[in-house]
């Protein structure tokens, strides 16, 4: 975080929705920090990764990555360069989602999709392109007074590009996708679609909540399990929330083409256990998320609300 960010630790007056606004607030000039400029050739790629990745979405990944961070005081070089590379593999995965040759949607963030408002080559290297910054972002040489104080910094640097490499790859987001892809007019059973999701949203919704603790001061077993447990409920509770709202909300509401599950003969949670057994199972799962934080008690005040965030979203 930068100045415009202090740390939830620091910040009890704040209201979540507050703390939230100045966090979304600073991501805008934390990727504007890390996305390269329009005027660096080729300045119309350099256009279309900002076209897609600034002024938009919730940025619930960055917050993870932030409130994880306050509770393991990890340093404020380390949580803008997580914030900011997770939200780019975000993006990119949501860029290339939308394309024709995946789930061929028009609307996005209540934006005309990048294939859409450029084109399709543009889009595949849009994607590419934020991949590639991500890790540039999060592996980039820090600041010679954060190594000279910190001697373990650039260790922890190095545990966390891996973890965000896990997550986004094969054994992540993109082997999710692959499931996902191939399960269309399929049944699946409830372990079958829970492993789907783990991967294809779980995977970085998790990275992000463990980037924010590798960052800073050693984890024991215990807390390590209790983030995992936390991460895992979290994750699960995002995707069953995302289908119900696919099955409730409307297109303008969402900033995106809503009712897309079933015409596409996706199976969802709603299609699988029924809308009322769906919102009992999100409620189950924010139970889960705030029982997993019992250990670091107020500190994870942030992630606590987050939860709730994730389960009662409208969006
Ligand atoms: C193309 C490699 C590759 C992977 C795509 C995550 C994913 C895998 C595709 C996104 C498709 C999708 C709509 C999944 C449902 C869950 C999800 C990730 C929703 C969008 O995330 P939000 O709600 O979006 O956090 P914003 O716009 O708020 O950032």
């Amino acid at each position: 975080m930068n100045a415009q960010m202090p740390a939830a630790s620091a910040q009890a007056p704040l209201t979540f929705a507050d703390w939230m606004r100045q966090v979304q607030g600073g991501m805008e000039d934390v990727l504007d920090r890390f996305l390269p400029a329009t005027s660096v050739v080729p300045a119309r790629l350099h256009e279309a990764m900002r076209y897609t990745a600034m002024d938009g979405g919730k940025r619930v990944r960055p917050l993870l990555v932030y409130a994880a961070g306050d509770i393991f005081d990890t340093p404020r070089a380390l949580l803008d360069r997580a914030a900011a590379a997770v939200e780019m593999i975000h993006v990119y995965s949501l860029v290339h989602d939308d394309m024709p040759c995946m789930d061929d949607d028009a609307l996005r963030r209540g934006k005309p999709t990048v294939h859409v408002q450029y084109d399709e080559a543009t889009a595949l290297l849009v994607g590419d392109a934020l991949q590639a910054q991500a890790f540039d972002t999060l592996s980039a040489p820090l600041e010679a007074e954060l190594v000279k104080s910190d001697a373990g910094v650039m260790a922890r640097q190095l545990r966390m590009v891996n973890l965000l490499a896990q997550a986004a790859g094969s054994v992540g987001m993109c082997g999710g996708q692959a499931i996902d892809l191939a399960s269309v007019g399929m049944t699946l059973s409830l372990a079958e679609l829970e492993q789907m999701h783990r991967l294809k949203t779980g995977a970085l919704l998790r990275a992000a909540v463990l980037l924010g603790a590798l960052g800073g001061k050693a984890l024991s077993a215990d807390e390590s399990a209790a983030l995992y447990e936390y991460a895992r409920a979290i994750g699960l509770a995002f995707q069953v929330v995302d289908d119900i709202l696919d099955a409730t909300a409307d297109s303008a509401t969402l900033g995106k083409t809503a009712g897309k599950d079933a015409a596409d003969n996706k199976p969802t949670y709603v299609s699988i256990l029924g809308l009322a057994e769906s919102q009992a199972l999100a409620e189950k799962l924010r139970g889960n998320a705030h029982a997993a934080l019992a250990p670091f008690g107020e500190k994870a005040r942030r992630l606590r609300e987050l939860a709730d965030l994730i389960v009662q979203r409208k969006t």
